[in-house]
């Protein structure tokens, strides 16, 4: 088990808004200044998605290059995984968008999943397409998992496109229409991970303590941020990305978990 906790903050994502919680950063220059804050509490990842001034979420290349840009001069030694997941409704063009702000990792999701009220449309070709997309830019893949299934077609995937060296997972649970986020789903999905592969557990809303208590135990990393979860504790708003990442670095060193330096967590997630 790792004694090193890798953070990865998600600041705004797509469907959250600042009716949700008024901290919610928009603007490539207010997500900058959040996973800047983020990285100086601990994070070292950031799981960036790109929205136009008003909050609207957007995959636009330019809007990304520009958000990538300001998060790179504010937070320079944060690793950068960019969305390819995007928001419901997105074509698959306009997803791959964001890999055009030079990444070190972007996420691919394992499958189609029940979103809320929508679906999130995530079908083999899809898989594959974005899987050699990421691999012809070198770009390191975050396998996301909502739902049991997901691994099975992480293992397709695997198969199918030369996903090179260890695998990455995240274990996206507690989404409407996916796997709840329990410590039982946390540690039957993480048994199930290929031998050698590095993970994480996202849980959303209220499910994000149990779900990062139980990845911490049981030698996984977190994800966490106003993608994820609002609250810092049920009818408590967060205050910042940075108040929840606080967070998980109490309850790393309370299990003997530290954060490593952004060198160490480069190799964790064997980047170059
Ligand atoms: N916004 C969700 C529909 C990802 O970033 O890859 C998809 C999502 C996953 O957030
Ligand atoms: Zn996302």
């Amino acid at each position: 088990m790792s004694d090193e906790l890798l953070i990865t903050v998600a600041p705004c994502g797509a469907e959250t808004m600042r009716s949700h919680n008024p901290a919610v950063p928009y603007t490539p220059q207010e997500i900058a200044e959040e996973v800047r804050r983020s990285y100086e509490a601990g994070a070292r990842m950031v799981h960036v998605h790109a929205r136009l001034d008003d909050g609207t979420p957007t995959q636009d290349a330019g809007r990304y290059r520009e958000t990538v840009a300001a998060i790179r001069e504010q937070a320079p030694e944060i690793i950068v995984q960019v969305s390819t997941g995007g928001a419901v409704g997105m074509s698959r063009e306009e997803r791959l968008g964001s890999l055009a702000a030079d990444p070190e990792m972007a996420s691919l999701t394992c499958g189609t999943v029940n979103f809320g009220q929508g679906v999130f449309e995530n079908p083999a070709p899809l898989m594959l397409e974005f899987a050699r997309a990421q691999l012809a830019a070198g770009v390191k893949p975050e396998l996301e998992i909502f739902d049991l299934g997901h691994l099975d077609n992480a293992a397709w995937l695997a198969s199918k496109a030369p996903l090179e060296g260890s695998q990455h997972y995240d274990l996206v649970l507690g989404v409407p229409g996916g796997a709840a986020g329990t410590p039982r789903n946390v540690s039957e999905l993480a048994s199930r991970l290929p031998a050698g592969s590095t993970w994480s557990a996202t849980g959303i809303g209220r499910s994000h303590l149990a779900v990062i208590m139980t990845a911490i135990a049981a030698g996984g990393h977190v994800r966490l941020g106003f993608e994820d979860q609002v609250e810092r504790s049920p009818g408590v708003l967060a205050g910042s990305n940075a108040e929840l990442v606080e967070r998980a670095v109490r309850v790393g060193e309370l299990a003997g978990r530290s954060v490593p330096d952004p060198r160490r967590a480069r190799e964790i997630l064997g980047l170059s």
